[in-house]
């Protein structure tokens, strides 16, 4: 929606002032973890001021210039205050950003909605369904016959927002269009925020007020606002300061609303995709010099927004979102089109739901495919629930784990990554690309091992199953569209290629022939310069991202009319074009002997709940005082008789009871508890990470109640209370 791209991180090489809301990037965990630990490493010891916003002061608090303590799911409150002093106090936002690179200078009229060239048109527009999946939808916005209007300040007319005349967009005032009074979206949120002071957000945060307004005077200053660079020939606006948020402060109940106001932030001094500002991941290529492929852009799409084809699939579909509507896909994200995944097939309440809709649901088959599911989603019992009505689970894993001993029917072992060979590792996500103005890299998997046993890849047996389904050219279709192959290369419908032939075809045609998989094998991986208009593409392309929420009007609407009809409770409020924060369950007890809020975050020794099992990082978990321990702040732990190694259970407003034992820390916010990672096991599978750690994940719930009701994302953190126990297992 902003940086078409999953997430974003500081233009390390370029940026002096970073702020993290909840995001570890840089010190062994988030995304691209080498990439950027080398590239945060160097930008700290070139001076960048790090802020970490976090209840722990651990892997990014402890790398932090400064690390300030917040009660999770509050980071909207903390930003919001922040943009308010920064565009009503300071008065020093990025206007030429905001009135270009963003709705902001749209006409809201009365009813919430973008004043358009001619009215409001009653049928909505029809594009490809969601993801390129399933029947065309209804979209949010009118196309291009009937545009969104703005203010032209000098000329004192309206105009369409891409009219090449325009003087100068109005961002702020209140004017009269075809008699209907409007005001720029900018207005409504400078308005808006006002509520946002710096007292009410400390109130909810636990953030002294005297911290916000300083940080945000920080952050407004060290982006400095109207400044240049020259990069390469290109003169382009230089913003050394930036705000990222990652699963921290986004895993919330509110987390739609949080990670547009982490964007609005950033908007405020106009640094996105710019130099030394918040960068997506590599969002652009212009293609590999020698053959033009691998190319991939945002462009500017329904009334002026971000689209893109790239990111995810080759089918993304349309920004606005798709409408609502009702039909039998128990995803339910026809409903709920904001959600780009569904909680809905795991939770407590789904079968209440499709009843409410009036589906009944079964799956037939499951194919699991490197997700230990049952450990890592939310509480077990209630994602067991779910497994074990699917009469038919296919586990493709390298270990045994609880989901193969739980649930599986046939487990398929699949090699490991030293026992591969494969093209796709280097294309998948852009996460493989570095961003700012480093390479192009484009690297291979080649087999460094025989694979063990029977070991074979998932790879060759789908396409096995498919061929014995006789849909080989099915898959041979998939490929052509996904490789974008031109008419002569294009695989034949009853072509069966080995896999090394296949990522000779492939890299061939990204590369060129004397880039094959030969010259893969030899040399690993490819590189190539990346150009400025690639690194910093905001500057380059015409696309807009949202500031005000426009499509919450259509969309709430719709998701009202349907949900009420079918008698299903959602949150409305959240949907408001306003961006705005909202409080969590875990803020709202209603038993208040539940005190404490546990939260969970990444252990750089672990990737998800899987490395586990590995005898030399379970030696070095044992070394640390936090892997296997639950923290929690030094006074609040003495105060409730507890000291470092006694064990406690831990009880949670959604029923779930888990037991481990304390590490008392100074520097965790006093009403918190911290868990690492995804520890905890129980199967026999597992002899060396059975018992160990704590399951954080038994705290959490997984029903409507406790997801975000517009990005369905469920609740990550836990209201819970904790009392002193003898004995372990549990
Ligand atoms: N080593 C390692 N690296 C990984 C992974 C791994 O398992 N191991 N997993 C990968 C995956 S799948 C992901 S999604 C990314 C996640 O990448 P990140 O989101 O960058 O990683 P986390 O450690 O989960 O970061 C969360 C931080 O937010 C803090 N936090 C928790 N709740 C809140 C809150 O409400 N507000 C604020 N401000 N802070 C909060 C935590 O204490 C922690 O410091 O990491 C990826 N990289
Ligand atoms: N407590 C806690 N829970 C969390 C999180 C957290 O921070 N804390 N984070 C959440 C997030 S952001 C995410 S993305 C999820 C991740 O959750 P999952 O994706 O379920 O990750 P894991 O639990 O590590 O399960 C991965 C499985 O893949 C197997 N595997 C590893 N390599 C291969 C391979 O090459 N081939 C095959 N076939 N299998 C392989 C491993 O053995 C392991 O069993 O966890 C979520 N749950
Ligand atoms: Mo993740």
């Amino acid at each position: 929606m902003v940086h078409a791209s999953w997430s974003h991180v500081p233009d390390f090489k370029l940026c002096n002032y970073a702020i993290y809301f909840g995001a570890s990037k840089g010190h062994g965990s988030g995304h691209s973890a080498m990439i950027t630990a080398r590239l945060a490493a160097e930008a700290k010891s070139r001076g960048m001021k790090l802020v970490v916003f976090d209840p722990m002061c651990n892997f990014a608090g402890g790398k932090a210039t400064e690390w300030i303590p917040i009660i999770p799911g509050t980071d909207a409150a903390v930003v919001l205050a922040m943009s308010n002093i920064i565009i009503n106090e300071l008065g020093r936002y990025d206007a030429h950003y905001i009135a270009h690179k963003t709705n902001g200078p749209y006409l809201i009229g009365p009813d919430g909605r973008y004043v358009r060239e001619k009215g409001r048109v009653e049928k909505p527009m029809v594009r490809p369904g969601p993801f390129g999946l399933g029947p065309p939808a209804e979209v949010v916005g009118d196309g291009d016959d009937n545009k969104p209007l703005v203010w032209d300040a000098l000329d004192q007319v309206a105009k369409v927002y891409d009219d090449p005349g325009i003087k100068e967009y109005a961002l702020t005032g209140e004017y009269e269009v075809k008699g209907v009074q409007c005001r720029p979206g900018f207005q409504l949120l400078k308005d808006h925020l006002k509520t946002y002071t710096p007292e009410y957000a400390s109130e909810v945060s636990s953030v002294p007020p005297e911290t916000i307004s300083r940080i945000a005077e920080e952050f407004s200053d060290a982006a400095k606002v109207g400044s240049t660079i020259t990069i390469d020939g290109h003169e382009l606006p230089y913003r050394p300061a930036a705000a990222v948020v990652f699963r921290g402060g986004q895993g919330h109940e509110n987390s739609h609303h949080t990670c547009l106001a982490v964007s609005m932030f950033n908007a405020i001094v106009g640094n996105c995709d710019l130099p030394g500002g918040a960068l997506g991941w590599p969002a652009r290529s212009l293609g590999y010099p020698g053959t033009g492929q691998l190319k991939f852009e945002p462009y500017k799409g329904v009334d002026g927004m971000i689209e893109t084809d790239y990111f995810f699939t080759h089918n993304h579909g349309p920004w606005p979102s798709h409408l609502p509507h009702k039909s039998d896909d128990p995803s339910m994200q026809s409903i709920f089109t904001l959600a780009p995944f569904t909680f809905v097939y795991g939770a407590s309440d789904r079968k209440e739901l499709w009843e409410k809709l009036g589906l009944d649901h079964k799956f037939e088959i499951m194919f699991s495919y490197g997700c230990n599911t049952v450990m890592s989603l939310a509480n077990p019992d209630v994602t067991a629930d779910t497994l074990k009505e699917i009469p038919f689970l296919v586990v493709f894993e390298i270990f045994n784990s609880e989901l193969t001993e739980g649930f599986a029917d046939i487990v398929l072992p699949d090699t490991c990554y030293l026992e591969e060979t494969s093209w796709v590792e280097g294309y998948a996500f852009n996460f493989n690309y570095a961003f700012g103005m480093d390479d192009w890299c484009y690297h291979v998997q080649q087999p460094i091992v025989e694979p063990l046993a029977e070991r074979r890849n998932i790879n060759d047996v789908i396409r096995e199953i498919c061929h014995r389904l006789g849909k080989t050219a099915n898959v041979n279709a998939f490929y052509n569209r996904f490789c974008e192959f031109s008419e002569e290369d294009k695989i034949l419908p009853d072509e069966r290629l080995s896999q090394p032939e296949m990522c000779d075809k492939v890299l061939t045609h990204f590369f060129g022939q004397e880039h094959g998989w030969d010259y893969f094998k030899k040399n690993g991986f490819i590189r190539w310069p990346k150009k400025v208009e690639e690194a910093y593409w905001r500057h380059f392309i015409d696309a807009r991202h949202v500031l005000y929420l426009e499509y919450m009007v259509d969309i709430g609407e719709r998701v009202k009319e349907i949900t009420e009809e079918a008698g299903i409770n959602v949150r409305m409020e959240q949907y408001t074009p306003l961006i705005s924060w909202f409080p969590c369950s875990i803020h709202q007890p209603k038993d208040p002997s539940y005190d404490l809020i546990c939260f969970s975050y990444r252990d750089i020794l672990h990737t998800g709940s899987h490395s586990m099992e590995q005898p030399w990082l379970d030696e070095a978990s044992a070394m640390n005082p936090y892997t296997y321990n639950i923290t929690i702040n030094t006074d609040i732990g003495r105060n409730k008789g507890l000291q470092d190694g006694d064990l406690i259970e831990i009880e949670s407003t959604t029923g779930g009871k888990a037991r481990g034992t304390v590490k008392l820390m100074e520097g965790q916010h006093p009403q918190t508890l911290g868990i690492a990672a995804c520890s905890g096991h129980w199967t026999d599978a597992m002899p060396i990470a059975k018992g160990k750690g704590t399951h954080f994940d038994t705290l959490i719930a997984c029903d409507l109640d406790h997801v975000d009701p517009v990005s369905l994302n469920i609740e990550t953190a836990a209201r819970v209370k904790i009392r002193k126990v003898e004995e372990r297992p549990i």
